[in-house]
């Protein structure tokens, strides 16, 4: 039997998201994901100062506020010509890994942990951990009011089969309210280089404002080793936990099978080697191949938009038109060579598993695929990716503690430069949620064009030209549904995306 299943708008995610999907016979067989709102960004830099982009590009988010803003310097490096000092470059990977991991474990805790954990199990809670007590207590009075929203942020929630295991359970709502803790101490290791967070005031072409200062390299250090902690004896063994707890998700939800991953962390000078390499995965393709750029373009057949579709974004046009017949969406439909891909942590972990050079990378997948009993293919699915994000953040930790021993006290981190009459330069790098590009051409001085190519525009992209869906709309497809009316496993492979709206539709 068919049925037309419509989560809109899906919660504990950023930005405003619609999803439709159509079952036959307990299967979803198609899927329309829906970008629900415009913004307009790139209008608001057009005929602005150059120096206002990585500023007004940072309000894109308050996610990846940092991933913009290194995307908008980065290009106004390629433009203006200048190489930020070793400080400059090492100073803006501290400020991005920390954004990373923030978001990172924010993901996995505070907007999927519902999708797994029984909240109900914590009023029934005997033990003495006070942030479990209190929960518990106040979860007990709520229940008894038994208003027509108990609960709330946490119930009502799609009934489902949620952790079986009492002890597992109550260690991950425990861990659940550590990560509220936890964030904070992310933002604040941030914010030792940023100056503030989530909006980071330090980041200009040429490298960063701040000073580094044996203080500062200090604080860094303090601060880390305290997500360190988190990230290692929490949110790891959580992620492991969970995915022996539902192991069908390894079959569910595995979308295409094209990955894409700018790179990101340049480890020498200039944006010469990154940390994490930049390539493509095609899943018919021979194997990882490297990233052309030129192969970028950004479809509009089914987008809200009457400007010209196809166009690569260094030529690309964006004029609303919410009228346009046949269009869904508020997302463009970026394509690489003509091919759908996925981006985000996994696109980037694949890469470089595959790349072989980074032989932390490659240590820390095999290892963590012994502990959960899987093969790399396995990684290609729902529990993958949170596996991903998790893993990153390990990876991550661990090299954030060997860059702040690169930094040098007292040295410069910012290269001057002029801004030239006209010119353009492409910014890519990473964000938490995939590869994030920003194009931008100067005319007199001033922005003349300014396109971002998003990492949720790539995954949750309408239909392009040629009809074919997106990332996340392909990965829907072939999930089974038990419920229609308690669609829990779509909102598990759409949240396994970790998708930002307000990002996707800037
Ligand atoms: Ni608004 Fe973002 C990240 C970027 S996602 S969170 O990560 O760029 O499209
Ligand atoms: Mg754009």
């Amino acid at each position: 039997m068919k049925e037309m299943i419509s989560v809109s708008p899906v919660t504990r995610i950023e930005g405003h998201l619609g999803v439709k999907v159509e079952t036959d016979g307990g299967r979803v067989t198609s899927a329309q994901v829906v970008g629900e709102m415009f913004r307009g960004f790139e209008q608001i830099l057009r005929g602005r100062d150059p120096l206002d982009a990585q500023q007004i590009t940072q309000r894109i988010c308050g996610v990846c506020p940092v991933e913009h803003g290194i995307a908008s310097i980065s290009a106004q490096d390629a433009a203006y010509g200048v190489t930020p000092p070793d400080n400059g470059r090492v100073v803006r990977n501290l400020i991005q890994a920390a954004n990373f991991i923030t978001s990172h474990l924010t993901h996995f805790y505070l907007l999927s942990g519902l999708d797994f954990v029984d909240l109900t199990q914590v009023t029934t809670y005997t033990g003495r951990d006070p942030a479990l007590v209190r929960l518990r207590d106040w979860a007990k009075s709520q229940l008894a009011s038994a208003t027509a929203n108990p609960v709330g942020p946490f119930l009502p929630q799609f009934t489902a089969q949620l952790i079986r295991d009492p002890a597992l359970n109550i260690g991950v709502i425990k861990h659940y309210l550590d990560a509220i803790e936890i964030r904070q101490v992310g933002h604040k290791l941030g914010a030792v280089f940023a100056g503030k967070m989530p909006h980071a005031a330090t980041l200009v072409p040429g490298g960063v404002t701040d000073q580094v200062t044996a203080i500062k390299i200090a604080q860094f250090r303090a601060l880390l080793g305290r997500l360190r902690t988190f990230v290692v004896e929490s949110y790891l063994p959580d992620v492991v936990a969970v995915a022996a707890a539902f192991p069908d998700y390894f079959g569910i939800g595995r979308g295409c099978g094209n990955f894409l991953s700018y790179g990101v962390f340049p480890e020498a000078s200039g944006m010469g080697a990154r940390f994490l390499p930049a390539g493509v995965i095609l899943a018919d393709g021979p194997g990882l191949q490297p990233l052309n750029v030129e192969g970028i373009t950004e479809d509009v057949r089914y987008s809200w938009f009457s400007s010209a579709t196809g166009r690569k974004p260094a030529q690309g046009e964006t004029t609303p038109d919410p009228n346009k017949t046949g269009a869904y969406s508020w997302l463009k439909a970026p394509r690489y060579d003509g091919q759908v891909v996925e981006v985000g942590a996994l696109a980037r972990l694949l890469v470089a598993y595959h790349d072989g050079s980074r032989p932390a990378v490659r240590t820390a997948v095999d290892d963590l695929l012994k502990a959960i009993g899987r093969e790399p293919k396995d990684l290609i699915s729902m529990l993958g990716r949170h596996a991903a994000r998790a893993l990153e953040a390990r990876l991550l930790v661990d090299r954030c503690a060997e860059w702040i021993e690169q930094l040098v006290p007292d040295q410069p981190a910012f290269t001057d430069f002029t801004i030239p009459e006209s010119g353009a330069g492409i910014g890519l790098t990473e964000a938490a949620r995939g590869a994030l590009g920003h194009w931008i051409e100067i005319r007199g001085r001033k922005i003349s064009n300014y396109q971002c190519v998003v990492p949720t525009t790539w995954n949750c992209s309408p239909r392009d030209d040629r009809g074919r869906p997106g990332a996340m709309e392909t990965a829907l497809i072939g999930t089974p549904v038990a419920d229609p009316k308690q669609p829990i496993e779509v909102a598990r492979v759409i949240r396994s995306f970790d998708p930002c709206l307000a990002c996707a539709v800037h």
